[in-house]
């Protein structure tokens, strides 16, 4: 059961550092990023709980006084499109740009109830379509990045994921880092730069905590962070060959960079690290560069995107893709109290493989599975829900949302569940509690769009 096990969770937490159980109102210290440790911060944010004890808070506000604190190098550029700033681990991170109103007119997205329209405008669905007709720029500089190096690197990380990521150089793998117990601590993405290097995307710096806590005390293996020194844009959308293959010498067709493979290029005068993949499910590459040449990135994509119809895009847009897609957020959809079977992310295990921290645990797990996380369709289109609200099997309360939104593309509500694994079966109405009202729902077969992967293998 989750939530007996707390005082169990804190006296591990005392002992060995770090707590087990995602602990939801205390959570883990060792989550903190730099700048949120100093005094200024600190008593910015205690003084800030004194006037938020009691509020309701809406799921998608700020937090962080004062703002900007972390800005990446395309800031500048946000600004001019109108970019409306929400906040992410310190980042300024755009949800929608008032520059892309014009492209609003002429679609059909549905306004939301008042909750849920705060936060929130119809750029963000036209934003969301535009990405799956032309292509789109996305800022993912707030994406965790990591970098392990040294001889022991190969070895250090396959012992601590699920997958196989000691594979060729140019190989990117998604696995996961679990538990001792079985539970999932991190989704992540594994890149071989080289022999010796790997650039892990993550989810935050309890990633970096854990890696570092489990170094080999022998000095062959390095961890840094690098996200604060680099940045990243998502070219993504049917014409984002069209806008890349112009720009650089290297071979950026479906052979030249297969999906899920990596390589080093210019664009333009930029030097980047590409990577072939896309959560929000199109075709295109994450283009990463240090953040002094983010600037010159960003126009040299922006210039050739635009004359093709291309756009920049938020994170409204790109939670709205994602969830079309079915991709997981590790710490909403998912955390240490699931394991990667109930997830819906078991395709990740490779049991197969040699031994890492929470084998045994998922062996024991596998075919124990009695919640899945699930994906409901909503079909009243105002009827939008946020997050965290219960699910109803008649009278009784069986689940809770993790995250929602309207799917802009498929034309429908969407809302990720965890259900009783008898009721996560396709067709299975059930109902949302939003405030007073009960919002009928349905599960759905995922993902909701591109079964066939066709968008992002061609
Ligand atoms: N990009 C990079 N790293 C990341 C993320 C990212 N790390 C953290 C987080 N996001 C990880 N989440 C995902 C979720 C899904 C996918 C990638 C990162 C994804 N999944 C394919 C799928 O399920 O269809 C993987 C298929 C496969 O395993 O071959 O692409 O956004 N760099």
């Amino acid at each position: 059961p989750p939530y007996p096990r707390d005082g169990r969770a804190v006296a591990v937490w005392l002992v060995v550092g770090y707590c087990y159980t995602l602990l939801l109102p205390v959570r883990d210290v060792n989550r903190y990023e730099p700048h949120q440790l100093s005094p200024e911060s600190v008593l910015a944010r205690d003084c800030q709980n004194f006037v938020e004890v009691y509020d309701i808070l809406h799921p998608l506000q700020p937090s962080g006084k004062p703002r900007p604190i972390r800005t990446s190098p395309f800031y500048a550029r946000q600004q001019e499109h109108g970019a409306f700033f929400l906040e992410a681990n310190g980042w300024e991170r755009p949800q929608w740009y008032e520059a892309n109103a014009g492209l609003v007119e002429g679609r059909t997205i549905p306004t939301p109830n008042d909750w849920a329209a705060r936060y929130w405008s119809p750029i963000v669905g036209a934003e969301a379509q535009v990405t799956r007709e032309t292509v789109a720029l996305y800022d993912m500089t707030a994406l965790k990045r990591l970098e392990v190096s040294g001889p022991g690197a190969a070895g250090f990380l396959e012992s601590l994921v699920t997958g196989k990521v000691a594979k060729s150089v140019g190989s990117v793998t998604y696995t996961l880092l679990l538990d001792h117990d079985g539970g999932i601590r991190s989704d992540i993405t594994v890149a071989r730069l080289a022999r010796d290097l790997f650039q892990v995307g993550a989810n935050g710096n309890l990633d970096l905590d854990w890696l570092t806590r489990h170094l080999p005390a022998d000095g062959t293996v390095q961890v840094r962070d690098i996200t604060p020194g680099t940045c990243c844009i998502g070219l993504w959308g049917p014409l984002a060959r069209e806008v890349l293959q112009p720009l650089t010498d290297e071979d950026f067709s479906d052979e030249g960079l297969k999906y899920f493979r990596a390589k080093r290029a210019y664009i333009g005068s930029v030097p980047v690290t590409a990577m072939r993949l896309s959560y929000v499910g199109e075709l295109g590459w994450e283009l990463y560069t240090t953040a002094d040449q983010g600037a010159k990135l960003w126009d040299t994509l922006w210039q050739a995107a635009e004359p093709l119809g291309g756009i920049i895009a938020g994170r409204g847009a790109f939670n709205s893709l994602r969830l079309e897609k079915g991709y997981r957020s590790f710490g909403t959809d998912m955390t240490y109290e699931h394991d990667p079977y109930e997830a819906g992310v078991g395709f990740a295990v490779k049991l197969d493989k040699g031994d890492f921290v929470g084998k045994a645990a998922l062996e024991r797990r596998k075919s124990d599975v009695r919640r899945r996380l699930s994906c409901l369709t909503i079909d009243d289109p105002r009827a939008v829900v946020m997050g965290k609200e219960p699910v109803y099997d008649g009278d009784r309360a069986v689940g809770y949302v993790t995250s929602a939104a309207h799917g802009h593309t498929i034309g429908k509500g969407i809302a990720y569940a965890w259900l009783p694994a008898e009721l996560a079966t396709p067709g299975t109405t059930v109902q949302i509690g939003y405030f007073d009202q009960r919002i009928e729902a349905t599960v759905a077969e995922e993902p909701l769009f591109d079964p066939t992967m066709s968008r992002l293998r061609g």
